[in-house]
């Protein structure tokens, strides 16, 4: 058999990946339609040796179309994936609507494969900064027990879209020329915030709007997101997870300092490195001797989550460092999609079930 797909947002940063990843993959693909807002229709976007029409997104697009991959935004993905599980296609989202659904599974594949099974045609794909970090707890989790996690993020632009990204080469332009950077910035930290500053030679701790306590919305993504993958509930307690998210002047690949407290004293930094490195796509880069760690520079165009710097806390028995580095639109999102598809597609679960709630 063959699939007919439908990219929703192919003519996004994510979209476009999508298309490559997916003529990259093992699934065997029939038709594919791209589509994407009314601004895109008509435009022309090539997928192997083909040349697709995009055409406007509506809740009638999905006829005859098996599984949908979509990254077109939330409120895109809120009317627009039951309407395709309606037509019998199974989606999987990238947006952040309904990743906490109890209805959908929120999957990283080498973490929780196993949760696609009860799909009911709608299945989540993390947030970026989420599954680079899950791949490397998991194991810790599965092995020793994790009682807290601290994370810092270091984001790249990409994260907030191509817009983000433009807007920080005019910056960095213009203060090499001796310009004023100020004016340039429209669109982070938020696009629809109130105020607007340069990440050219900045560093911003705002990703995603402010919620309670003082935390963003990406922080409490990574809170949420990481117990659900890793323990099937965000409010459960077996792990503490906390952390700040920041954005950083890099354009792809972002980059996660993280503590971890197993609160087991015997396990050793070794232990760690073997736990971590057996995980399939992850790569341990972790080498002081010879400079080896991971980069963002290294990362980009991979599907592998990197992880170095691996070392014990000195005063905190049972406590280590982390560093790890991913492709946020490869691993973080596009890949992760696609890889999603071609193990549903290897497990035969490219079918929405009767009783789906979507349906
Ligand atoms: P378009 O290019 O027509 O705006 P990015 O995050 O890189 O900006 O990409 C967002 C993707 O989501 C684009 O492909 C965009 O299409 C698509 N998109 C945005 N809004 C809608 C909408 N209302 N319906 C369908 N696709 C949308
Ligand atoms: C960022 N993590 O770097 C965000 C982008 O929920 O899929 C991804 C948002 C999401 O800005």
């Amino acid at each position: 058999t063959a699939y007919n797909v439908a990219v929703l947002g192919a003519t996004g940063a994510v979209g476009r990946r999508i298309l490559d990843q997916l003529a990259q993959s093992t699934i065997p693909v029939g038709e594919v339609k791209a589509l994407a807002s009314a601004r895109s229709a008509g435009q022309k976007i090539s997928f192997k040796n083909q040349e697709l029409t995009v055409a406007e997104a509506t809740e009638d697009s999905f006829t005859d179309v098996d599984l949908v991959l979509a990254s077109a935004g939330g409120s895109t993905s809120k009317t627009l994936a039951p309407a395709a599980v309606k037509a019998g296609a199974v989606v999987v989202d990238n947006s952040s609507y309904w990743r906490m659904n109890d209805q959908v599974p929120l999957v990283v594949p080498e973490v929780n494969a196993a949760a696609l099974k009860e799909h009911q045609g709608i299945i989540a794909n993390p947030n970026c900064s989420t599954t680079q970090l899950v791949m490397a707890l998991d194991p810790v989790y599965r092995q020793f027990g994790l009682n807290q996690v601290i994370i810092s993020t270091y984001q790249a632009a990409s994260g907030a879209g191509k817009a983000a990204m433009d807007e920080v080469l005019a910056e960095a332009q213009a203060r090499l020329l001796g310009d004023n950077m100020a004016e340039l910035a429209h669109v982070l930290p938020v696009k629809g915030d109130k105020k607007h500053f340069p990440l050219a030679f900045n560093l911003l701790p705002q990703i995603d709007v402010f919620e309670e306590e003082g935390y963003t919305h990406e922080e409490y993504k990574m809170i949420h997101e990481t117990k659900k993958i890793i323990l099937g509930d965000k409010n459960a307690k077996d792990i503490k997870v906390t952390g700040t998210a920041v954005r950083v002047p890099v354009m792809i690949g972002h980059g996660e300092s993280v503590y971890i407290d197993t609160g087991d004293e015997n396990v050793t930094p070794d232990q760690i490195r073997q736990a971590i490195g057996a995980v399939d796509n992850v790569i341990i880069e972790d080498d002081p001797a010879t400079q080896t760690y991971p980069q963002p520079l290294l990362a980009e165009g991979k599907r592998e989550t990197f992880v170095g710097r691996i070392r014990p806390d000195l005063e905190n028995p049972g406590a280590f460092h982390l560093w790890v580095v991913s492709d946020n639109l490869l691993k973080g999102a596009a890949w992760n999609t696609v890889e999603i598809a071609q193990i549903l597609v290897e497990m035969d679960l490219v079918r929405v079930p009767a009783e789906s709630s979507f349906a």
